[in-house]
């Protein structure tokens, strides 16, 4: 009797709570309800490692009435520096995830306490994970924010590099394994996720981050990516374009660790063309996943209050100055990726915008969307005035960086990146300029021609800005350890 009193007065006195907070106690139940929050749904679609140019192969993506972002842009272009800054808003020297591994990365570097998913989740939003989270994450922990935890979480070695067969997830808590039979293809495990996730009688919006597997190449082997057996059969001639900077003839004007390497053998297991094809194979499952939510959101009668975004984490090099399956580089390639937003109540066509859109802008963004402040611990900036067709003051250029040994003997670099020019810094004192007008492929290095030398001072003054700016706010660098310094911190994930 004392214990049903005292239970009743630990009842009461949450009563004094808002409803909110109230629905969150596990044992009186959840979900509110009654709504708490009048935001739209939010569906971010990350694919891994997807060059901007591979998206005119995914009917569905290229189709949605939509605001493209032809100058999307990672500001760190490796897996996890740049998933963190996607879940933050923040740059990775701000929050501290600087390689995929190591003492410098990984997911165990990562605060998971104050993400998009915390912010949405406590104004009311109901969250999911579902698919690859940060690198590293091999755990059975959960980090706080999500609702819904249906995360990858085996280790390489366990699954022969792929995830897009053996793999485990971590479905709330349980861990599930997949194996190799045409159902366990992780794109199409982790789209019917999402359809439960959507379906689910609850009457809070929701923020979904589907992110696929596909199109990574596998690691360990050099192996290409791996499309769903039903695709097959599709593209069977598709080759990439081959630029002026595929397989350069002459890298001399390249800093060393590039102009040493040899000219690509195009016959090799790890030929580009044929990864390229396995991209754009792969991502078919992706676009039809797509299709399938965004058809799921119409019978539900939900279509036109959900935000559905398309990006990746990072570009790729796929032959460009002789560089193949490699990220954390200062080109194009590296730096670019897709960025479709699709809000029918705001994009009832489709929208070409080639101002500058970077993945630190995802997080202010959808804060924005859900009425949320942005406050200064978050670098990017909201992108909703342009969804909504506002002309505000822009920037027309940004910091990119990068950390780690992703090519042997490659330093850290910093650089500048406009739509005309690009300056790059190494730690090593190397420089690289690009006329990005004249020269768009980047291959013939300016940096230190006279002709060239007012550009190379503005652009050496807005780079020591941005240096200056970031030291003022970078997270504290951990002391190496000595067996890490010769090791490489990115591996092939
Ligand atoms: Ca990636
Ligand atoms: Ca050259």
């Amino acid at each position: 009797m004392l214990l049903l009193l005292l239970a009743l007065g630990i009842v009461w006195r949450l009563g004094a709570l808002d409803g909110r907070a109230l629905s969150r106690l596990p044992w009186l139940g959840s979900p509110p309800s009654a709504p708490s929050h009048g935001g739209p749904n939010i569906i971010l679609v990350l694919t891994d490692d997807q060059r901007w140019d591979t998206l005119a192969w995914m009917s569905t993506v290229s189709a949605l009435p939509a605001r493209q972002f032809t100058n999307a842009y990672a500001t760190t272009q490796l897996c996890c520096p740049s998933r963190a800054s996607i879940l933050t808003g923040q740059y990775a020297h701000r929050h501290g995830v600087l390689t995929n591994g190591g003492s410098r990365g990984g997911w165990a570097r990562f605060n998971p306490a104050d993400t998009l998913a915390v912010r949405l989740q406590a104004a009311g939003y109901r969250t999911a994970l579902v698919g690859k989270y940060l690198n590293g994450y091999l755990s059975t922990e959960i980090p706080p924010g999500w609702d819904d935890w249906f995360a990858i979480n085996s280790p390489a070695a366990e699954h022969s590099g792929s995830y897009y067969y053996e793999y485990t997830i971590n479905a709330n808590g349980t861990v599930q394994r997949y194996g190799s039979a045409e159902s366990d293809y992780s794109t199409d495990v982790l789209v019917r996720h999402v359809q439960e996730v959507i379906r689910a009688d609850d009457p809070r919006p929701f923020f979904v981050l589907l992110a696929t597997v596909a199109p990574h190449f596998q690691s360990g082997g050099g192996t290409n990516a791996i499309h769903a057996p039903r695709h097959t059969a599709l593209f069977a001639d598709l080759k990439q374009d081959h630029t002026p900077s595929f397989n350069e003839a002459d890298v001399s004007d390249k800093p060393s660790w590039i102009s040493r390497l040899p000219l690509l053998d195009l016959g090799a297991v790890a030929n580009p063309d044929q990864h390229f094809r396995e991209q754009v194979r792969s991502l078919q499952a992706v676009d039809e996943g797509i299709a399938r939510l965004l058809a799921d959101l119409r019978d539900l009668g939900k279509l036109d209050n959900t935000v559905v975004i398309f990006m990746s984490d990072n570009g790729l090099m796929m032959g460009e100055h002789r560089i193949n399956r490699r990220k954390t580089c200062p080109y194009q390639e590296c730096l670019r990726v897709p960025l479709v937003i699709s809000y029918p109540r705001l994009t009832p066509g489709r929208v070409v915008d080639d101002r500058v859109a970077l993945n630190i802008d995802l997080a202010p963004t959808l804060l924005d969307l859900a009425g949320l402040p942005i406050d200064s611990a978050i670098d990017g900036r909201s992108l909703l005035p342009l969804l909504r067709g506002e002309q505000p003051a822009w920037r027309t250029d940004f910091l990119a960086e990068a950390w780690g040994q992703d090519l042997p003997g490659q330093p850290d670099w910093a650089a500048v990146h406009s739509l005309g020019w690009s300056y790059v810094q190494h730690a090593s004192g190397d420089l690289e300029l690009y006329d990005l007008q004249e020269d768009p492929y980047e291959v013939e290095n300016r940096a230190g021609d006279s002709a060239y030398a007012a550009q190379q001072a503005r652009l050496a003054s807005r780079l020591s800005e941005y240096l200056q700016a970031r030291a003022a706010v970078a997270r504290p660098l951990p002391t190496p350890r000595p067996a890490e310094e010769s090791s490489p911190a990115n591996g092939e994930e």
